[in-house]
């Protein structure tokens, strides 16, 4: 990558606004031009990279057709639904604030509304905010796409937590405006507008939405998006649908689409929770100003580009072996820890003991509708416990270990788990985050510090603690930075073409959509490469009649226990081999990078 502009001109920056790029992709499908060689970068490059691409979050507006994140339009409508929320909590009784969502979606509604209840628990205010996530509390931890195509699901799930409630303000959100297990609940809050007021938090225009049938529906996404635009002009619904750019590995929403819907819900309900607890007013400029603090948290994470990608690098060998990437946490940023881990799955085709999450005092700290999980199996066991007896007796020097924590957390209770882990291995890191000046808490800190092989300090200004913005901001970065671990360690092991997550899981429309597109990097018609895909699913050479007429869903469905799908259908389609001579080559040849373009050029 050398000779790599990191200023980028303006043209590049922006060349997926154009009309003509990629124009039959709505923009969360659109490959990032940015990234186009992230596949062959050095972990350096890579940081680089996601710096770039994040920062696309916050372009300004002027002269594109597409709203962005800090246009005026999308900060009167967070005013409007904070002034809703703000009623919510003033009259919890019979209200509530439920959010929605599938895979990261989902988890980040889990996420903000476990931090805002918080909050208000701490001021003895009664809890407004619930969440549900396509799947169940299962999909908090572990990849379930299927549920992602069941609206009537999304409507029974939505039924439930609302049950007895006579104003509930729902908050769906579908980066890709394209779930129908969200389009259903909003189908059913725009039926019974009594009671449900439904907010759409996504980044495509609105134009773009999924128009795809959905099963037994009479609607579509995009024709739900329309009836809200419709009752979005007299304030019955919102939508919040700001461009933040294509994602840095295409499709991968829980990237930027993740970040932005953490940035746009936390403005919305912090000014909410101002206002009622503090008597300040819901101001334009107040919610402009939270949202912008978090453009400051990009520039403070991304200083810190050397320590990042030493991280990455770690990550990345731990991977290239075969070994495993930890990442101990405290508090709510080891939920981000157990996030990131839960989606390599289903990003990257990864198995769960490749990268995983634990989080100090496991379940009691999650404080999910479901309680523990741990008896559905070992993915399930994410307490530092679970760690200690399950993993620290096979660790070694080739896994990676991050310990994630502030100067709030317990220094001793961190101190005793590195002394433990650097027993067995001297790959242990850190992501700190300190407040500026915070002296007491560095004497014990250089402790922790001696045992790690590297330590990312972020150090937060006062003004962060005084405006309470600091928790925010201290979870996004840590997002940032563990988004950055774990994508630039998958790509390092080769699991990326150029910007295209090839081995993708094919268990949902969506993801069925993409494959088949991504297959036409073959240069070969739409209907052969749907035909390969299939091939692969079924693991056949000859399609039967029962299998072509079946429909997506049944592909789907049996597409969850096929693996490396997509692989060997561009192997079939780029060679003419037959299924188990593409199987063996691809054994031969498992980073699919080298494999792809073995074959392709
Ligand atoms: C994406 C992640 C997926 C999505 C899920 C929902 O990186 O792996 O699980 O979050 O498909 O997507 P959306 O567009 O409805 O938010």
């Amino acid at each position: 990558m050398a000779g790599l502009d990191w200023t980028y001109g303006v043209s590049t920056l922006r060349q997926w606004e154009s009309a003509d790029y990629e124009p039959s992709l709505p923009v969360s499908e659109k490959s990032n031009p940015l990234t186009r060689d992230i596949d062959r970068a050095s972990a350096y490059s890579i940081v680089k990279m996601l710096q770039v691409c994040d920062s696309q979050m916050f372009q300004k507006e002027a002269g594109t057709i597409y709203q962005r994140l800090l246009s005026d339009q999308v900060v009167k409508t967070l005013m409007e639904v904070a002034k809703r929320v703000e009623v919510i909590i003033k009259d919890p009784q019979e209200s509530c604030v439920v959010m929605s969502g599938c895979g990261t979606s989902g988890r980040l509604a889990f996420l903000i509304s476990s931090g805002f209840n918080k909050a208000l628990s701490q001021l003895n205010q009664s809890e407004v905010y619930s969440y549900i996530i396509a799947g169940g509390d299962r999909a908090l931890l572990s990849s379930q796409e299927a549920p992602e195509d069941d609206p009537r699901l999304g409507v029974l799930n939505l039924k439930k937590v609302c049950e007895g409630k006579k104003r509930v303000l729902f908050i769906g959100i579908s980066c890709g405006l394209s779930a129908p297990f969200v389009a259903g609940q909003l189908d059913f809050c725009l039926q019974h507008p009594e009671v449900y007021t439904p907010v759409l938090v996504g980044f495509n225009p609105a134009h773009q939405a999924r128009d795809e049938p959905i099963q037994d529906c009479t609607f579509t996404f995009h024709s739900v998006v329309q009836r809200m635009q419709e009752l979005a002009k007299s304030q019955k619904a919102f939508l919040i649908n700001p461009a933040v750019g294509p994602e840095a590995i295409s499709g991968s929403s829980r990237m930027k689409g993740g970040s932005a819907t953490k940035i746009l819900l936390e403005a919305a309900f912090s000014a909410a929770h101002a206002a009622t607890s503090s008597n300040t007013p819901i101001t334009h400029n107040g919610v402009l100003q939270h949202m912008m603090a978090y453009e400051r948290t990009l520039a403070v994470t991304y200083s810190q580009t050397d320590g990042i990608t030493t991280l990455v690098e770690a990550a990345g060998q731990s991977l290239q072996c075969s070994r495993h990437v930890y990442y101990l946490g405290w508090g709510s940023l080891a939920l981000l820890g157990l996030i990131d881990a839960s989606e390599c799955s289903p990003t990257f085709g990864a198995d769960y003991e490749d990268v995983r999450g634990f989080i100090r005092g496991g379940y009691r700290e999650l404080n999910n509708n479901d309680g523990p999980l741990t008896s559905l199996g070992p993915k399930f066991s994410i307490a530092h416990e679970d760690f200690l007896h399950l993993i620290l007796p096979c660790l070694t020097d080739k896994d990676t270990v991050l310990l994630i924590y502030t100067h709030s957390d317990d220094a001793t209770e961190v101190g005793n788990m590195a002394r433990r882990v650097r027993e067995k291995t001297p790959n242990l890191h850190a992501v700190y985050h300190q407040a500026d000046g915070d002296t007491a808490a560095s004497l014990q800190q250089d402790d922790i510090k001696k045992l790690c092989l590297s330590t990312l300090k972020i150090t937060w200004p006062q003004e962060a603690l005084v405006s309470g913005t600091l928790q925010h901001m201290r979870e996004l970065s840590t997002k940032l930075v563990l988004n950055a671990v774990s994508t630039g360690a998958h790509v390092l092991k080769g699991k990326i073409y150029q910007n295209h997550m090839i081995d993708l899981q094919v268990t949902n429309t969506k993801l069925y959509r993409r494959a088949t597109r991504l297959l036409q990097l073959s240069a070969c018609p739409e209907e052969k490469c749907e035909e390969a895909l299939l091939k692969a699913i079924y693991r056949v050479d000859m399609l039967t009649l029962e299998m072509t007429s079946s429909d997506i869903t049944t592909h789907t469905c049996f597409a969850r226990n096929s693996t490396k799908v997509v692989p060997l259908a561009l192997v079939i389609l780029l060679t003419g081999w037959s299924l188990v001579e593409a199987e063996s080559h691809l054994k031969q040849q498992p980073i699919v990078r080298e494999a792809v373009a073995q074959w392709m050029w």
